[in-house]
């Protein structure tokens, strides 16, 4: 099983050197490392178990000024190996590593009580003690990285520990987090890292992020050991051709494409080892990135993290949060959060089962798709999160919202037929806001199409308060006859003209729908006699003025029923078997 062991400590006691005797290799390889006698970078080196396993061990640096590398060490652990310095007992970063490695999840490992080679018996068993209370339920080895007394009793203990330890999400999509980048004769760029979720093989096509870019692996090795793919958990160096070494860094990540979002912000459950007020300023660390942010707390215990650079998280990952000292952690609920505090919805995602995470996220329309993007839920619990709301065209909404939708866009059609009744509907366009997920709901809501335009079912215009205004024009139009009148009120007009009661004319004149007819059998009469007719004919045979005869006819030869050549209009061929 592929496992990564973390040191933790403080300062000068001793974590390096068991390293080395635990493996053989020094990982202090600087040349300021050596002058200095204490570790700066993180440090790498295989460790094989008696009974075959080989485990990767990484060694970080225990000064105070260093908390912030060794956190980036500590992400991808699955066990710590704690060492404390048997005459100088627990010190400051000794408690700060162990809160550290809380906050990341990582509860479980050995504790080592070294250099018992320069110290009594009784000094000895008393540093064991302390140790104990320290890490209640790890084994407390007492060992010496000089004289190697007890090394096989602690490589027994962490053999057995990893026996017993998870595996991790092999089924996940591919993402490791960059923490060592160089480059080799002949191979070109190479990043290393832990994948913590996957697998990586030759030739895959991953994503660099946050450069947002494609790159192939040409070839990936374990513990300097070429192989054809990598497994989770492992320990992995890739070479990337065609990636300059200054193009990638420690914190960058490869990734599946397109399976993590990259986020500006994330949503967490908070764990505060002091209190963090809202609109902290910190360093928030994520894989092995450490990126400045921003605190907004939501409710109780949550928060969302504003992040100066983006992200590629996932549900369930930890981070930790730092200014000069350590303030804290969070678990991510949502990797990719909406702007703004929504308690509800972090309630939701805080209850953790997958009906209540897919809840959460569909706040709005989502496309199933995109969610499984999200890096919050995969395979079975994507299924089951997608029962608790429905799904309709590759789009998930939540029965809620569309219940409040529809509620919603009844009542703006309710008030519309009120205020509009001539006109009772309302354009597609304006009723739902134009998003792709638009047209699928527009389907699901309890409405009529009828053109371009929504309407309640059943709904027809009709005149309201206008039927007193719609009688009296009626009236005044039947007194006029053939004569035009003006219609004050242009939508009346349009309506009862639709309704087939008035013809309207230019102008904003109208006359009856009898009258008009009236008109038309004039003009129909007369040209079938004398084949054509004027302007002045038709003024002496309909005894109307001037402008109304001339509005009438314009609307005929707008109706088709004739065409107007000079000052004579005769009948269209259509027009003249009627
Ligand atoms: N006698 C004795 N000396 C030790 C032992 N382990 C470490 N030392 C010495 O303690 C000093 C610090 O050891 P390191 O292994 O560099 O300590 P470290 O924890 O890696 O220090 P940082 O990485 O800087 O935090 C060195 O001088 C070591 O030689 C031990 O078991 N016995
Ligand atoms: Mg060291």
């Amino acid at each position: 099983m592929a496992l990564t062991v973390g040191t933790a400590g403080h300062v000068d006691h001793g974590k390096t050197t068991l390293v080395r005797a635990l493996t053989g290799k020094d990982t202090d390889r600087l040349p300021e490392e050596r002058a200095r006698g204490i570790s700066i970078d993180l440090g790498y080196a295989p460790l094989q178990l008696p009974d075959g396993t080989i485990l990767s061990l990484v060694d970080v640096p225990g000064h105070e000024r260093f908390v912030r590398t060794m956190v980036a060490g500590a992400t991808g652990i699955d066990l710590f190996l704690l060492v404390v310095d048997a005459a100088e007992g627990a010190r400051a970063q000794t408690h700060e590593h162990l809160a550290i490695l809380r906050l990341l999840g990582v509860v479980r490992g050995v504790a080592a009580v070294t250099k018992a080679d320069v110290v009594d018996e009784e000094t000895l068993e008393l540093a064991v003690e302390e140790v104990r209370e320290l890490v209640p339920g790890a084994p407390v080895v007492a060992v010496s990285g000089v004289t190697g007394a007890g090394l096989d009793e602690l490589r027994a203990e962490l053999a057995a520990i990893a026996a017993d330890v998870e595996q991790r999400r092999a089924d996940f999509p591919t993402r490791l987090f960059v923490d060592r980048v160089f480059t080799l004769r002949g191979i070109g760029t190479v990043v290393t890292g832990t994948l913590w979720s996957g697998s990586v093989g030759a030739g895959d096509q991953l994503r660099l992020e946050p450069a947002d870019r494609d790159v192939r692996v040409r070839s990936v090795q374990v513990h300097d050991v070429a192989v054809d793919r990598a497994a989770a958990g492992q320990r992995v160096a890739a070479s990337l051709p065609g990636v300059e070494r200054g193009d990638v860094r420690r914190g960058d990540a490869l990734v599946a494409p397109g399976a993590f979002p990259r986020s500006y912000r994330l949503e967490v459950s908070l764990e505060e080892l002091e209190p963090i007020v809202d609109g902290t300023r910190l360093t928030v660390h994520h894989g092995t990135s450490r990126i400045p942010g921003r605190v907004v707390r939501v409710g109780e215990a949550h928060a969302q993290l504003r992040l100066a650079a983006p992200v590629v998280a996932a549900r369930g990952d930890r981070v930790v949060l730092r200014a000069e000292t350590t303030l804290g952690g969070g678990v991510v609920l949502d990797p990719a959060p909406p702007r703004g505090r929504d308690v509800d919805r972090d309630r939701l995602l805080g209850e953790g089962d997958p009906r209540s995470i897919v809840r959460a996220l569909v706040y709005e329309p989502v496309q199933v798709d995109a969610l499984a993007a999200r890096a919050l839920l995969a395979g079975d619990d994507l299924d089951e999160g997608l029962d608790a709301v429905r799904v309709t065209d590759g789009w998930a909404f939540d029965e809620d919202w569309l219940e409040e939708t529809s509620a919603a866009v009844e009542e703006r059609l309710r008030v519309r037929a009120v205020e509009a009744p001539l006109e009772p509907g309302l354009a597609l366009a304006e009723l739902l806001p134009t998003e792709p997920w638009a047209p699928v709901v527009l389907g699901l809501l309890p409405v009529e199409r009828r053109g371009g335009m929504a309407y309640l079912p059943g709904a027809s215009a009709s005149l309201g308060a206008r039927a007193e205004a719609a009688a009296m024009l009626e009236q005044r139009l039947a007194a006029a006859g053939l004569a035009a009148s003006k219609a004050e009120d242009p939508e009346l007009a349009r309506y009862l003209e639709s309704e087939g009661r008035v013809v309207r004319l230019g102008d904003g004149y109208v006359v009856s729908a009898g009258a008009y007819g009236v008109a038309q059998e004039l003009v129909r009469t007369e040209c079938a006699a004398a084949g054509e007719i004027t302007l002045a004919r038709f003024r002496d045979l309909g005894g109307v003025g001037r402008r109304d005869a001339q509005l009438l006819l314009e609307r005929m030869d707008v109706d088709g029923l004739t065409r107007r050549i000079g000052d004579r209009r005769v009948l269209r061929r259509a027009s003249r078997t009627l």
